[in-house]
């Protein structure tokens, strides 16, 4: 995983250089992007099906690929924060989830220009490159900082998004909005952010961020409480102390 990631990486640090000249351009780098996008999914593709020849793949750009083994898939997301890179900010991440039977054994989140690489294997703990992670100890939401998703044009859940805004804001120290699902997961599990919520991500957006948070010690459900669904996309993310607290400020409860 670390060798796909870093391989694909290559690609796009060259590509996320060239944006700026592109930005200037009358096309814009729309078209630009999505051609990146793919070139970095096709790298992946080829190194883990060298690694793992008998293995599924769910990718954002090409979709499902069933497996001979059945058991193992690869969910894999070349550009997460696509709009970040679009606009020459530096703050996008490779992810990368294997699952086995449904349940995520393995996650990698690099992020090649601050070239930090998250990556966790189910009952071996949460890094970040050499560093072990741990989510952070705060256990008061007046302390928390967290970090959420902002649905915008063409996605649904505009007005029940400000209503948790306005649940939550009054309570803690700070909301940040990145762009980045699989980072924002990385930093709660690295104990940058105390807690993250958002709803309809993807599959591949989320997979290896769901490992980070609990291999670090922290808790992550959909907003019910109940286990998070890939197909579903809500997640909230928070250490042991703050998730609950955070479910019911997000739920009206607090
Ligand atoms: C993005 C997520 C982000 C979310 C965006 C988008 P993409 O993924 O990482 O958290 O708010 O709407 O889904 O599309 O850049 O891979």
């Amino acid at each position: 995983m670390t060798a796909a990631a870093q391989k694909a990486a290559r690609g796009l640090k060259r590509d996320f250089g060239e944006i700026e000249q592109l930005q200037v351009s009358r096309k814009g780098p729309s078209d630009f992007v999505s051609a990146a996008d793919v070139k970095a999914e096709k790298v992946l593709r080829q190194e883990l099906l060298k690694a793992r020849p008998r293995f599924g793949f769910l990718m954002e750009e090409s979709g499902e690929t069933k497996g001979e083994d059945g058991h193992h898939r690869w969910i894999v997301d070349p550009i997460d924060g696509t709009t970040n890179f679009l606009h020459g900010i530096p703050h996008f991440a490779i992810s990368i989830g294997l699952e086995m039977d449904g349940d995520i054994i393995a996650g990698l989140v690099f992020n090649p220009i601050a070239d930090e690489m998250y990556y966790a294997e189910k009952g071996k703990g949460a890094f970040l490159n050499d560093r072990r992670l741990r989510v952070s100890a705060r256990d008061s939401l007046a302390d928390a900082l967290l970090a959420t998703g902002i649905p915008f044009r063409g996605r649904p859940g505009h007005a029940p998004f400000l209503t948790e805004l306005e649940r939550v804001m009054p309570h803690v120290a700070g909301v940040r909005r990145a762009g980045t699902a699989s980072l924002d997961l990385a930093y709660v599990a690295s104990g940058r952010y105390d807690g993250y919520w958002e709803k309809g991500l993807q599959p591949w957006d989320v997979a290896a961020g769901i490992l980070l948070v609990r291999e670090a010690g922290g808790f992550i459900s959909d907003f019910d409480g109940s286990k998070e669904d890939l197909a579903k996309g809500h997640v909230v993310a928070a250490n042991a102390k703050l998730h609950k607290p955070i479910l019911d400020l997000l739920a009206g409860k607090a």
